[in-house]
């Protein structure tokens, strides 16, 4: 036991510095842990400055990126658009496995509102991001401040208020010292594999000046283990159980077997049962898509194999999934009347979902715990069952075959044979970025997924945009320098290792949302690869809103016409031009053959390259096979205009096979 310590003889050490210093110090010095591997928890803050951050956190990156040589670094990345930023970053947290993420700072009012989409999507995906908007002054000596929102009835709510409800963690610093417990609240949330997701730090103008004398040991390097929680001996045992008597069971993998690295675990699982394996939007690339297990995409964008496992599995082993209505076909695609669920997940939120025996655990201890109880006593699946999934895969890979062929150089590609195209070039190296139009379902049914990290669809928060800033994050987190994973930490980083080839795929409209970060891509000088689907206006929701009654208003980019609509001619928008504006080199594919070579061209090119390609409206030869499931849109209950009493008809057929699994 050491002596009581002396008030008199050791007076605590303390570093005077202002909040903002103090934060980013204090981040710099953060790190987290897994498998015996440690990363920057914070591996660079994103920044767009006005009044509420340039003279706080500004001033304090600029000290942290110059300076004490000794001290570790903060460095810094310029954004153009702060949904965008955070877009970046969870890219970035997405690539590193969630073990690294980015910070994000912003000016008060309009600059902090825009990360309230980028937070949202964040949250949804369980990525980690740390927000740091400005806030206004804590001690009020002038209100309203330029882009003050004031609340009548409230004086402490600010715009950033509207950060909480997205956020998995907030709160505001109106005093310096509120940071201690403060930042390392932060830190356990974005390292908490269950709660993860945004968490934001407001921070007021005034207070991030402000100077305070720090205890020396907030700034101490720390250790953040993500931790990997085993399952409770009872939920295992009840697991175990229900497999042994499953006789037609099905996996659904999601987004938290990539998020725990489980990739393999469930390969040895599905070697050792043959039970098969779906997967979700997030879940693809759990297994290659030629591991004999892999049966594909499930739900309303899945494969005609895995819909039809689906329909008649009686266990359902959810593994790390949210069951979102695209994967369970809004409640109607698990159609056997004996149908029960299993599911490991390490949120006891999402493992109680549709009624099921719950696995509360991180996804590659569970599966390694089922695996050897199961082992010691045997389970493995009928081989009638295996063999029928094996023929059913087989099948719908001809389907594959037959939307990706283009057997005519000279023709405008359809945008399944865009991908066909893409597909005959990518090796396991090629990461695809995309989240929102008619490509998450076309990927979802048909991309064959090379390896663990390929498939890179936002489909929880489907946001529009999130393309190209993601494809920088993604860039960031793999390539040879930059501000991504500490040099030499995880065996594979360091200046000699080459960029992999990142593909951001956009739709016209997509592009038109948010193009803005191309120029961040210039600035970096990053080797993104841009493919712009040219079709004129929002095929998915004009498809979708023709099939509800919508009648496909407001879907098309056309001049109005004459009674107001919007039929007119197809507006004159050049959008490769508008990407070699912002410093693309652009390559414009007009045929198949052009394409070939572009895709070619840009997948090598050391710079940001832009292949823009002008889509041909596909038939049922050329386009994709058709949805295998429904998806719940509701249709006006009573119109008068024919399309929509006619898709009423057809919504209320749908809605029959509609059920609870209680
Ligand atoms: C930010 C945002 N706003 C709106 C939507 C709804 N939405 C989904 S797809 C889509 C149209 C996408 O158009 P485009 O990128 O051209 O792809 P296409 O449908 O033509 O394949 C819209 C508006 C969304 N997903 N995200
Ligand atoms: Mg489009």
């Amino acid at each position: 036991m050491s002596a009581p310590r002396s008030e008199h003889t050791t007076p605590p050490r303390t570093r005077c510095l202002t909040t903002a210093q103090a934060l980013v110090a204090f981040l710099s010095r953060q790190y987290t842990e897994r498998d015996g591997r440690r990363h920057r928890l914070i591996g660079a803050t994103w920044g767009i400055f006005g009044h509420g951050n340039v003279a706080g956190i500004g001033q304090a990156l600029v000290e942290a990126g110059s300076g004490d040589r000794a001290a570790p670094r903060m460095p810094y990345l310029q954004g153009r658009n702060e949904q965008a930023m955070v877009h970046a970053a969870v890219g970035y947290a997405r690539q590193c496995g969630r073990l690294s993420a980015h910070a994000v700072t912003t000016s008060i009012g309009p600059g902090a509102t825009n990360l309230v989409t980028g937070a949202a999507l964040a949250t949804v995906n369980r990525l980690p991001v740390l927000l740091l908007p400005g806030d206004t002054f804590a001690t009020r000596p002038a209100d309203p401040v330029l882009q003050q929102l004031e609340t009548g009835h409230a004086g402490d709510v600010s715009v950033n208020d509207c950060l909480r409800p997205v956020s998995r963690y907030f709160d505001r610093i109106t005093r310096p010292e509120a940071l201690i417990p403060a930042a390392l609240q932060a830190m356990r949330v974005l390292a908490d594999p269950a709660e993860t997701g945004a968490v934001t730090l407001a921070l007021p103008q005034d207070v991030q000046a402000e100077a305070y004398d720090w205890p020396e040991e907030f700034f101490a390097e720390r250790s953040w283990r993500v931790r990997r929680p085993a399952p409770d001996a009872a939920e295992l045992e009840a697991a175990v159980r229900a497999v042994r008597s499953a006789r037609r069971p099905l996996i659904v993998a999601g987004g938290g077997v990539r998020h725990s690295a489980a990739e393999e675990t469930l390969a040895a699982f599905t070697a050792a049962t043959r039970i098969p394996v779906a997967t979700t939007q997030a879940g693809k690339g759990a297994l290659r898509h030629d591991h004999p297990a892999d049966v594909g995409g499930i739900g309303h964008t899945g494969t005609a194999t895995a819909d039809a496992l689906a329909r008649t599995a009686d266990l359902v082993i959810g593994i790390g999934t949210r069951y979102t209505d695209f994967t369970t076909a809004s409640a109607t695609l698990f159609e056997n009347p004996a149908v029960r669920f299993l599911n490991l997940n390490i949120t006891g939120f999402d493992a109680h979902k549709l009624a099921a025996l719950p696995l509360v655990a991180d996804a590659r201890t569970g599966l390694e715990a089922l695996t050897s109880a199961l082992a010691g006593r045997g389970y493995r699946i009928d081989p009638a069952y295996e063999t029928e999934y094996t023929g059913a895969k087989e099948a719908w890979e001809e389907r594959v075959e037959a939307s990706f062929a283009a057997p005519d150089p000279a023709a405008r590609p359809t945008q399944t044979q865009v991908l066909g195209l893409l597909d005959a070039q990518a090796t396991e190296d090629d990461i695809l970025i995309n989240a929102a139009g008619s490509l998450p379902g076309d990927l979802h049914k048909l991309w064959r997924t090379r390896s663990r990290d390929q498939y890179h669809v936002e489909y929880g928060y489907s946001c529009m945009g999130y393309e190209i800033p993601a494809a920088i994050g993604v860039l960031l987190a793999t390539g040879p320098h930059g501000p991504h994973l500490p040099h030499g930490q995880d065996g594979q980083d360091g200046p000699d290792r080459p960029h992999r080839p990142v593909w951001a795929l956009v739709g016209d409209g997509t592009y038109l949302m948010n193009p803005t970060e191309i120029v961040t891509a210039v600035q970096e000088n990053l080797p993104l690869k841009l493919v712009i689907l040219q079709n004129h206006g929002y095929a998915s929701i004009g498809g979708l809103s023709e099939a509800v009654g919508g009648e496909r208003l407001g879907t098309a980019y056309r001049h109005r016409d004459a009674d107001g609509g919007f039929t007119g001619p197809p507006l004159p928008v050049d959008l490769a031009a508008n990407a070699a504006s912002l410093g693309m080199r652009v390559l414009r594919a007009h045929t198949v053959d052009d394409l070939r070579g572009a895709l070619a061209e840009a997948r090598t090119a050391e710079g940001p390259t832009c292949v823009y390609v002008e889509t041909e409206t596909p038939d049922t030869v050329s386009g994709p096979p058709p949805a295998q499931a429904w998806w719940d849109v509701p249709v006006a209950e009573t119109a008068t205009r024919p399309a929509a009493v006619k898709a009423r008809e057809e919504y209320d057929r749908q809605v029959a096979a509609r059920r609870r699994h209680l």
